[in-house]
């Protein structure tokens, strides 16, 4: 028996996006997708309901009825999966920040016993592409600053291409989880780390969206400063009586997937960049990473 994985991947008017990703995603393995839309004003719902339907019994679609943040849809997301049984349930974005050929490391990493995976920028092989000096700034110090308040011994907390053990996710009270963006990655991994999971880094290169716009706002930011200091001072969670304490990982056996080489793969990434400027569609030819970890 293989293991069954779901990708969860929210999304807010990233209707250029998602068929090509759902693609990419497919040309790595068998993997099952979970989109939990936001009533995207752009019809990225009415979209994914046409991506169900060509591919049908694994491309699934939560509909919600307005922006509710990306960690309550991530909650959604996981109570889903583990209601049907999934083994491995990942987090990844919509807007190719995410690269799908990083999947296969992931799944290499869970094999090699670890609980939870952590897809990280700041690793050696990982790194940013044509990222902003401000966003840099912000990723890498908010990494650092939780990083350090909260003892863990990661060095990307924020980033949100994660890959989970139905194990550590049944062991979060996900009710308890109030975070969204940054603060919400944060606290997932420190919850996970709390309970004496394995987690692991594998590097990523995240490239800043290419197609649509950013949802990024000062407020999420804000959130996860004081957010971690809650976290820093709060009576550690108990582990629900359910849950067997992490022990020696048992392998499952694992997922026959069929390795697709990050040089070779075929690039369904958009080559175009939305202006807010000109609020056009502009050719932006792809770059070296301009930030790589040595
Ligand atoms: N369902 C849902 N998805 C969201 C929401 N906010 C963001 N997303 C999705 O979450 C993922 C990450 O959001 P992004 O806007 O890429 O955030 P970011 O990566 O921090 O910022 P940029 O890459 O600069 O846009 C994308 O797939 C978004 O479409 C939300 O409120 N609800
Ligand atoms: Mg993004």
């Amino acid at each position: 028996m293989s293991e069954r994985i779901l990708i969860i991947i929210p999304t807010y008017n990233e209707r250029e996006n998602l068929p090509k990703l759902a693609a990419a995603i497919y040309a790595q393995g068998p993997f099952h997708l979970l989109i939990v839309d936001d009533n995207s004003p752009d019809g990225t719902g009415d979209l994914a309901e046409e991506l169900a339907t060509r591919y049908a019994g694994r491309f699934f679609v939560l509909h919600r009825t307005g922006k509710l943040g990306l960690g309550t849809a991530y909650r959604e997301g996981f109570r889903w999966g583990l209601a049907r049984g999934y083994d491995l349930l990942f987090e990844m974005d919509a807007d190719f920040s995410h690269d799908p050929r990083h999947l296969p490391q992931f799944l290499t990493a869970i094999h090699e016993g670890a609980d939870l995976v952590l897809g990280s920028r700041y690793v050696r092989g990982g790194g940013t592409r044509n990222w902003s000096p401000l966003r840099k700034l912000i990723s890498r110090g908010g990494s650092l600053y939780a990083r350090l308040i909260l003892g863990l011994p990661f060095h990307d907390l924020t980033g949100g291409f994660k890959c989970f053990r139905r194990r550590v996710l049944e062991s979060i009270d996900l009710a308890s989880i109030g975070s969204n963006g940054y603060g919400f990655q944060i606290e997932m991994t420190y919850r996970a780390f709390q309970q004496g999971f394995r987690i692991v880094e594998t590097p990523i290169v995240f490239p800043d969206r290419e197609v649509g716009q950013s949802k990024m706002h000062g407020g999420i930011v804000r959130e996860a400063l004081f957010m971690v200091w809650g976290l820093r001072f709060a009576p550690s969670a108990p582990r629900p009586a359910a849950v067997p304490a992490p022990g020696p990982v048992r392998e499952s056996p694992p997922v026959r997937v069929p390795t697709v080489p990050l040089a070779a793969a075929p690039d369904l990434r958009p080559r175009k960049l939305y202006s807010l400027a000109t609020e056009e569609l502009v050719y932006l030819p792809e770059g070296p990473a301009d930030e790589q970890c040595a």
